[in-house]
């Protein structure tokens, strides 16, 4: 092949948002849209990282992967990259593209230098619904903001982009490596199996041997739902082959472009099918739900748990691993090196933090900030609120993962006990964690969709008010007199420990004398309008009154948020569009 090229124009609001640049299909079907961006990362690499590099590209298998693939091999070409892998047919979970980056070991000895990552997470997929595109970096995760803004300047004065002219389109779909020789000598395309990698790492963190003894136990069942994400591919070698759950506990589990149709967002709104089988549908079924389900989003680093009749928010579920993991997970056994969580998560890991005494860190809202934390080997567990739970293993939110440190803690809990005895369940452990910690009732509101000057309008009213806390508690007492006092409001500002970089405008908080809060943020992942997120949360330390409905025991504080932000007046919304 030759290298072309290609004289370009900029494009509009190419700004990778909390996890990467996502459009309508439509709009990556521009020509030249994808190839600007492209080109304005590797110009933001510099052509010392890219030239003679190894990257990885590869995605949730959404529409337009395939051919956006072709496009990003014959341009790595031309930009003097040695080596492209591919996962076989374009598929590689979101969390197996960080474990490959930091894994694999190429057929003649490389590494991988980075990757594109091509998802829209759990934005639905096809022709009329999302695409997206990410680059993750040497360590395994997400770009930096300082690299990212970087792309985006790139994008704005973009004049030209390379690509390899005479380069056939590869056949991803054979495992192997092709080899072709460009200007500057040879350029190789390796075809690799999606989940090898992945499961060899799994293997590595978790006993397999005890959860194959409690998922193949007649006393536990289970159920997962990859919502035709990426996550099929790994649920079926992991769960069914290497340990022994039954073909039909895997629902949705072949990935599909659009996604079936549906929106693979692992949520109690979204994840339909798996909710009713649970026996959380409001219809009650005449079968006896499993013991344990759990759902992925479209690129599998998402995870909802649920037990029998139970709902496990995410805020909990990564508390609870916090707690457990030094016992039920040999990864962990030499102990945890601190804990994280994302600022609008509940303060439930505190708590633990605070009762093992481990060091603890609030970072904003997205993976990256967790990266650096861990790089410097100062966590091991994080989560974030919304069904994003993880570890050092890798640099991403993992699904799976989360899924195995759960199946590991039932293990644990359930290790003499597979005999007559009744079976430790996930709510009895969710439970007993409330018993111990206390519980942080939670719920979370999304407004998808609504208007964006609307949106800006709300988010400024509530800053303004912040300036005089006599005057919103003047307005809250108005509102409902059985709520606590704001004690401080501010907007979220971060300081990475680290390497010293600021973050700014990272939320609106509202903090209550009794430990209550109310957050607000707006959605970078959307690709239409705005969504506008409000975070409820209150804490409970007496026993007696750990049992309530969450949405009974919020409802005060929500009606606080709504009327306090004047939600409805800004919005024309009288409800939300998803609550979790
Ligand atoms: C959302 C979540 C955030 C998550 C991000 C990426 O971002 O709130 O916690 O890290 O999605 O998740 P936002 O800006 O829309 O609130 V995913 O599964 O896209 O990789
Ligand atoms: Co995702």
């Amino acid at each position: 092949f030759k290298v072309s090229s290609v004289e370009t124009t900029p494009f509009d609001g190419q700004k990778p948002g909390t996890s990467g640049l996502r459009k309508k299909v439509k709009v990556f079907k521009q020509p030249k849209y994808l190839e600007n961006f492209v080109q304005s990362t590797f110009n933001a690499l510099g052509a010392d990282k890219v030239r003679g590099a190894t990257l990885v590209v590869s995605g949730d298998g959404r529409y337009y992967s395939k051919d956006a693939i072709q496009i990003i091999i014959k341009m790595a070409a031309a930009n003097g990259v040695r080596c492209i892998w591919v996962g076989q047919n374009g598929l590689l979970s979101t969390p197996a593209i960080s474990a490959v980056i930091r894994e694999r070991v190429g057929a003649d000895g490389s590494k991988a230098n980075g990757a594109f990552i091509l998802t829209a997470s759990h934005n639905p997929g096809g022709p009329h619904e999302d695409f997206g595109i990410k680059y993750n970096m040497e360590n395994g995760g997400p770009a930096p903001e300082g690299i990212t803004d970087k792309i985006f300047e790139n994008t704005k004065t973009i004049k030209e982009y390379l690509i390899a002219e005479g380069l056939p389109d590869v056949d991803i779909s054979t495992i192997g490596v092709t080899s072709f020789a460009g200007p500057e000598g040879q350029f190789d395309v390796d075809v690799f199996d999606s989940a090898s990698d992945y499961v060899k790492l799994m293997k590595s963190i978790f006993d397999f041997q005890s959860i194959q003894k409690l998922l193949t136990s007649p006393k536990f069942t289970f159920c997962y739902d990859a919502l035709h994400g990426v996550a099929g591919a790994y649920a079926k070698r992991i769960f069914v082959e290497e340990l022994g759950a039954d073909e039909s506990s895997l629902l949705n589990c072949v990935p599909k472009e659009d996604f079936g149709g549906g929106h693979p967002d692992p949520n109690l709104t979204y994840a339909k099918e798996l909710v009713a089988r649970m026996g959380l549908s409001k219809t009650k079924s005449e079968q006896q739900p499993p013991e344990f389900g759990a759902a992925a989003d479209g690129d599998a680093d998402r995870n909802m748990i649920l037990g029998k009749r139970f709902f496990v928010t995410p805020s909990d579920s990564v508390a609870i691993i916090a707690a457990n993991a030094v016992q039920a997970i040999p990864y962990f056994s030499g102990g945890l090196k601190g804990v994280a969580r994302s600022m609008p998560t509940s303060a439930a890991l505190d708590v633990v933090a605070k009762h093992l005494n481990l060091k603890f860190f609030e970072v904003p809202t997205g993976w990256k900030f967790f990266g650096n934390l861990m790089d410097a080997g100062m966590c091991s567990v994080c989560g974030e609120e919304s069904f994003g739970t993880g570890s050092d293993h890798i640099r991403e939110k993992d699904g799976i993962w989360a899924v195995l440190a759960w199946l590991s803690i039932l293990a644990y809990k359930n290790k003499d006990n597979l005999g007559e005895e009744k079976l430790v369940s996930v709510e009895d452990i969710v439970r007993q964690h409330w018993a111990t910690y206390g519980r942080h009732y939670y719920t979370r509101y999304d407004y998808e969709n609504v208007d964006a000057g609307g949106a800006k309008e709300l988010m400024a009213h509530l800053v303004k008010l912040q300036s005089s806390l006599d005057e919103v508690n003047k307005i809250i007492k108005g509102i409902r007199s059985d709520v606590s006092n704001v004690v401080n409001a501010d907007e979220f500002e971060y300081k990475d420990p680290v390497d010293g970089s600021i973050s700014k405008h990272q939320g609106i908080r509202y903090l209550f004398e009794d430990g209550s809060r109310l957050v607000f943020r707006l959605s970078g992942t959307g690709s239409e309008g705005a969504t506008i997120r409000l975070y409820v949360e209150q804490y409970e330390k007496d026993s007696s009154k750990i049992g309530r409905d969450s949405q009974e025991a919020l409802a005060p504080l929500v009606e606080v948020a709504r009327k306090l932000s004047k939600m409805q007046e800004f919005t024309g919304r009288s409800a939300p569009t998803v609550i979790t």
